[in-house]
């Protein structure tokens, strides 16, 4: 499939040290991907779906010990530990690789290597990148053909390029003990082994797009961020891109897929979805910022979407999807998760693959269990979700759950404050996780488990890229969709409604809306966040929803300074000054 002299003496390498009965290169073609589908099913890797109601649909079970990414075994093992920073763990990679060689000595035998060559980001485009996962699971080439653009035409693109992400992932003998997911950001390579979960194993994705593709952004001059990518489409016709970072448990993927409330849709109104996960970013030939979605797919949790929460999703799943830890409907063979719709099935299979009819109150769907969905099944998918050069990018929306402090939204000054805000963000904690409700759980730009180097150098590239866009750079704002009233309960409607704080995001970027200052930034005038056709919230009820509580954002300053001491010297002394503006203007 190739002559590429790079990737053969590699495969040769790894396939001495892993010592497989068999090596299958993989061209991506339907006749092969079928006869994987086949051996799959034979041996109850997969079961097939009903034909008729999910065609093309698999299911698929983890190990129970085996169900999420494991950040306290996920390393970035830079030559030295200052790079890797302090939010990373980190080993010598001399010391890794000796440990890891010893765990994959022959933990192929007896099992088939698959060489997969994949393309992150449309075939042809300037922002794409090659990578390669050896790997011994037909569950992580059938995702991988669903996350990217995989086989023969991945090959095709790197030609005799050595520029290419070496991953090697084994089950080896699933040993919780011995799991370990490592990225060597400077040789371009991932060991991951003994996991067979999505997160840990579908290496273009954290682990390349995310960890891997950090590390050569900053080196390269541009960004790959935790961010979904949405365009937003008005009556005119015209659309406009944003891209938006929130923590995992804050709706990426329903915000990415939102449906406009009915007056708009009449109105002419459309959101378009590009990404819901990953952005890659680079500034474009006329000076502004460009992003494509680098992935093929969709993996998102299941339990919680629905019909009302995110009814684009669900129709995405209906075809040729894999669903892994999700409950498995016997009467109909059809799947069912939590808050699916009120009728759980009375004779099922839970995630575990024991009997279960959820009479004794157990959940039948692991919390974190996935669909994993082609893009082209997506109905609102982008007309550009092809597109070579990408999407033009006006706002960048920082985000979090927080029950008090942050409004529902507000834009910073510029694109240094912007930095700022998205350095600080954070997350509340809830009662649907175990531990504390209400911990402040700090997560920059969401990208506290997938930034491949130094935060405090990942903060410096922000700045740097700022510098660059000059005055072309995107409008950076925060919103705030969770905050509570005194009983606990939501106050802003949030799904589908959230568009009306889009429109005036949209409208800022285009100098349409009007602003407030405040201590923290800029908020739109109450009156400007359109409140017609809603239930229970008025103009008063956006003031509420905007106030800024001084002594709050006090403590949140406290908590930043805290946090901040963590980067030592790396903390960019821009950021230092945002903090004492802040602290300075609540004085006031
Ligand atoms: C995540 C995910 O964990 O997207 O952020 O799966
Ligand atoms: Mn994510």
């Amino acid at each position: 499939m190739t002559t590429n002299k790079k990737v053969l003496d590699w495969v040769e390498e790894m396939k001495a040290l892993v010592k497989p009965d068999k090596v299958v290169w993989i061209d991506g073609s339907e006749a092969q991907l079928k006869e994987l589908r086949d051996q799959a099913l034979a041996t109850g890797e997969m079961e097939a779906l009903n034909p008729e109601k999910l065609p093309g649909c698999l299911l698929h079970r983890t190990a129970v010990n085996d169900v999420a990414r494991v950040e306290g075994r996920t390393y970035i093992c830079s030559r030295k530990q200052e790079d890797a920073g302090p939010t990373n763990n980190w080993e010598d990679p001399v010391v890794m690789y000796d440990r890891l060689r010893k765990l994959y000595d022959g933990a192929m035998k007896g099992r088939t290597m698959y060489v997969l060559p994949y393309c992150m980001g449309p075939i042809g485009s300037p922002f794409s990148k090659v990578g390669i996962e050896l790997t011994d699971s037909i569950y992580v080439v059938l995702n991988m053909d669903i996350m990217t653009r995989m086989g023969q035409q991945a090959l095709d693109q790197l030609g005799d390029s050595n520029d290419f992400v070496r991953g090697l992932h084994s089950k080896a003998k699933m040993e919780e003990e011995n799991r370990y997911i490592v990225q060597f950001p400077e040789d371009n390579t991932i060991w991951s082994i003994n996991s067979g979960y999505g997160g840990n194993v579908l290496l273009g994705k954290k682990c390349f797009a995310l960890r891997i593709a950090s590390y050569q952004a900053k080196n390269e001059g541009w960004m790959a961020e935790h961010m979904l990518i949405l365009g937003l489409q008005n009556p005119q016709g015209e659309i406009r891109y944003v891209c938006a970072a929130f923590p995992s448990a804050c709706g990426k993927t329903n915000l990415a897929m939102l449906i406009p409330p009915k007056k708009y849709l009449d109105a002419g109104y459309k959101v378009w979805t590009v990404g819901d996960d990953i952005a890659w970013l680079r500034i474009g030939p006329d000076g502004r910022l460009w992003a494509i979605n680098p992935e093929n797919g969709f993996f998102g949790v299941a339990p919680g979407t629905n019909e009302k929460s995110n009814p684009n999703a669900l129709a995405t799943t209906r075809k040729n999807t894999i669903f892994t830890n999700v409950v498995h409907n016997l009467d109909d063979n059809t799947v069912w998760w939590e808050g699916l719709d009120k009728n759980p099935p009375k004779h099922a299979v839970n995630w575990k693959g024991e009997p279960w009819d959820c009479t004794d109150g157990s959940k039948g769907a692991h919390p974190n269990s996935r669909f994993t969905a082609p893009a082209v099944n997506c109905p609102c998918l982008s007309p550009e979700f092809d597109n070579p050069n990408g999407v033009p990018i006006s706002a960048i929306i920082f985000g979090g759950r927080r029950a008090k402090t942050a409004p529902l939204v507000y834009q910073s000054r510029n694109w240094q404050h912007g930095v700022f805000v998205g350095s600080t963000m954070a997350s509340e904690t809830t009662a649907a996780a175990a531990g504390a409700v209400g911990v402040v759980r700090r997560d920059p730009m969401a990208m506290l488990p997938f930034c491949g180097y130094h935060m405090g150098d990942y903060f410096q590239h922000w700045l740097e890229m700022g510098e660059k866009l000059g005055d072309k750079a995107p409008k950076i704002f925060n919103v705030n969709w969770f905050r509570t009233d005194d009983e606990g309960h939501f106050i802003w409607p949030g799904f589908g409604d959230n568009m009306r704080v889009l429109n005036w995001i949209v409208d800022r970027c285009e100098g349409k809306a009007d602003a407030v200052e405040t201590p923290i930034g800029y908020e739109p005038k109450p009156e400007d966040i359109d409140v017609e056709g809603l239930d229970g919230v008025t103009t008063e009820t956006v003031r509420s929803l905007l106030s800024v509580d001084k002594d709050l954002w006090k403590d949140e300053v406290a908590g930043i300074q805290e946090f901040y001491t963590k980067f030592g010297d790396k903390l960019p002394h821009q950021l230092k000054d945002e903090l004492a503006t802040l602290k300075a203007n609540l004085e006031k």
